[in-house]
């Protein structure tokens, strides 16, 4: 599950993040554009009720529109986040996403699943079933082994 979120979509970071995952052969297979509201955005980040950070991070994901889409490939989880890079926008080296476009810890453009098993409850949280599209790549063969 990857989000673009507001302050990416407001910094016209949408296709530059798009062509970033798509160059690395990564396949999109589900796609939304929309402002999220509340409910769903505690459903997302459950998992940081309480921090400190918790209620910003809430009223900063409800703020604009995000860009909501599902991302497939050969281990997407793990190749995504590197793209991404650190949370921290300063940290993050340059070469990612957030190294190359964000200084900042809380506004950091992009969010992308840390585990399957994250992946499968955010995925559900902004998804039916029916809006993930099966479709396979012509340039499938020529990304990645079957046996990798
Ligand atoms: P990541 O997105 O790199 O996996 P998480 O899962 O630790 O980072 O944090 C989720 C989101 O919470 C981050 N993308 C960021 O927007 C926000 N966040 C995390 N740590 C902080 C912090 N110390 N201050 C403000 N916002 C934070």
């Amino acid at each position: 599950m990857v989000i673009v979120k507001p302050d990416g979509v407001v910094r016209g970071l949408i296709g530059e993040i798009i062509s970033r995952m798509e160059r690395k052969g990564l396949k999109m297979v589900a796609a939304k554009f929309q402002v999220v509201d509340r409910s769903k955005a505690e459903a997302h980040y459950a998992e940081h009720a309480g921090k400190p950070f918790y209620e910003g991070l809430l009223k900063f994901i409800t703020s604009g529109p995000v860009m909501l889409m599902v991302i497939e490939g050969n281990s997407a989880i793990s190749s995504v986040r590197n793209l991404v890079g650190k949370t921290n926008g300063v940290e993050a080296l340059p070469g990612t996403i957030r190294g190359d476009f964000g200084s900042s810890k809380a506004f950091n453009l992009i969010h992308a699943s840390d585990s399957p098993e994250s992946s499968a409850r955010e995925i559900a949280n902004w998804f039916e079933a029916s809006e993930v599209v099966d479709f396979e790549l012509p340039t499938g063969p020529w990304l990645f082994e079957e046996d990798e």
